[in-house]
């Protein structure tokens, strides 16, 4: 039989991109990240072929007695790093957890306050995305320039005016956290939910070093299991409230999800036991690792957002590049020097500056999961510079790139020493690299 030429075309192709972004690039999107080997290891497993709608232990198929065990399991262990008390861990997605808590929260034609655009609120929480899809009307709470983040004051008014059913925090380009703690009080007062969609900074959250906005009055926390927090790509919903957590989890299947991707749930176990063990010194060299590069690109000349107020706290640094050229011009020069990031609307733009905003967004999470600490920040920012200032040719950076990237090729902040290495290191099977 010949082999279809097409087989050795789907085979390069998937090798090229696993050797360009695990081996030769600078991987700085914000919302990405690796999983450990053991994790892609059981990612890789007949879960992947299997259906289990319902919940564990009431489904609505036969074969799906590991699936339940596993289900249950990583709901244990993704609540002990929450410490929170109840998660619904099919959500294939953040944006499916969302909307999954909004429709529970609120019929077509009711009320939503979200934070501001220009603090960063996804797509998904606006009239654009989700939300808007769902018919619930966004309205925005007031933006406070300064702070660069809700204006407290004017939404406690706007709050008790507009008496929504719920209001949304959290965002996709977030530097400092939304007033939860401060906004709370006045969410419940008027009966309304508060949603905290910690996406982005769900991994900072489980590490200690971003406020749990479940302590801070959050009802539901719905987040993504592949940004900061390093595991597959998916969704889960949290909550400490088992009234409020009951209806959603009755209705997800079948209003938002029927195949949950079962392969999803001992990958992400195996993540949260990560995290457990090593989230706490992962997610605090994060934040130093996001704060140094801000800094260095600062002190070489770039104009990063957010200076007055140390520029960050979380993973994440926003660089205004319109002397460079734009976004869009930046985004793809970096690109031809293996250095990868997203072009990004920045607070002051206007949404027709979408194609080409005056921004970078830069995260800093993947690389530190690969052992890189503050000196590398500092050796990044001066590829940057070389790129982006200097006007170097970009394919002379690449060869720096590359090399650099030489020195941090395995995933730290996992189990790989001692005694995993004498059990269970044969037990993992290797990428296609
Ligand atoms: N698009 C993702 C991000 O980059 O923030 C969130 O869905």
């Amino acid at each position: 039989m010949t082999i279809p030429k097409e087989l050795e075309k789907i085979l390069e192709i998937t090798k090229e991109q696993n050797t360009w972004r695990r081996k030769e690039t600078l991987n700085l999107i914000a919302s990405e990240n690796v999983m450990s080997p053991v994790a892609e290891s059981v990612y890789m497993s007949d879960y992947m072929s299997r259906y289990a709608e319902g919940k564990p232990y009431k489904r609505f198929y036969q074969g799906t007695k590991y699936v339940d065990e596993i289900e249950t399991l990583t709901m244990d262990l993704m609540n002990q790093v929450t410490s929170s008390k109840f998660c619904d861990m099919r959500p294939i997605s953040g944006t499916v957890a969302n909307a999954a808590v909004f429709r529970v929260l609120a019929n077509p034609g009711d009320k939503a306050l979200i934070a501001p655009v220009q603090a960063g609120a996804h797509v998904s929480h606006t009239r654009f995305g989700t939300l808007g899809a769902l018919g619930i009307e966004h309205i925005e709470l007031p933006f406070d320039k300064e702070n660069i983040n809700v204006d407290v004051d004017k939404s406690i008014k706007m709050i008790e005016e507009v008496k929504p059913k719920f209001v949304v925090m959290g965002g996709s380009l977030y530097l400092f956290p939304h007033p939860a703690k401060e906004l709370s009080p006045h969410i419940h007062a008027v009966g309304a939910k508060l949603v905290y969609d910690a996406a982005h900074v769900y991994g900072l959250i489980a590490g200690k070093a971003w406020s749990n906005p479940l302590d801070d009055g959050a009802d539901f926390l719905n987040v993504s299991t592949h940004k900061t927090f390093p595991g597959p790509q998916g969704g889960a919903i949290f909550s400490n409230n088992e009234d409020y957590y009951k209806p959603v989890s009755r209705t997800i299947f079948p209003w938002f999800v029927s195949n949950h991707h079962l392969h999803r749930l001992p990958a992400t176990a195996v993540t949260a036991l990560e995290m457990r063990e090593f989230g706490e010194e992962y997610a605090s060299q994060i934040v130093r690792n996001a704060k140094k590069l801000a800094e260095s690109l600062a002190s070489l000349g770039f104009k990063v957002v957010g200076e007055h107020l140390g520029y960050t706290k979380s993973h994440q640094v926003a660089v205004d590049v319109r002397p460079q050229g734009g976004g869009a011009k930046a985004a793809k020069t970096l690109e031809e020097a293996n250095i990868i990031v997203n072009k990004n609307l920045l607070p002051y733009d206007g949404p027709e500056a979408v194609s080409n905003p005056s921004g970078l967004r830069i995260g800093v999470q993947e690389m530190t999961r690969f052992g890189m600490k503050e000196g590398e920040m500092e050796e990044i920012a001066s590829l940057f510079k070389k790129v982006l200032i200097d006007g170097k040719e970009p394919s002379q950076i690449k060869r720096e790139v590359m090399e650099m990237r030489k020195g941090y090729l395995s995933v730290k902040y996992t189990f790989q020493d001692g005694e995993w290495e004498q059990k269970f290191s044969s037990k993992v099977i290797p990428m296609i690299i």
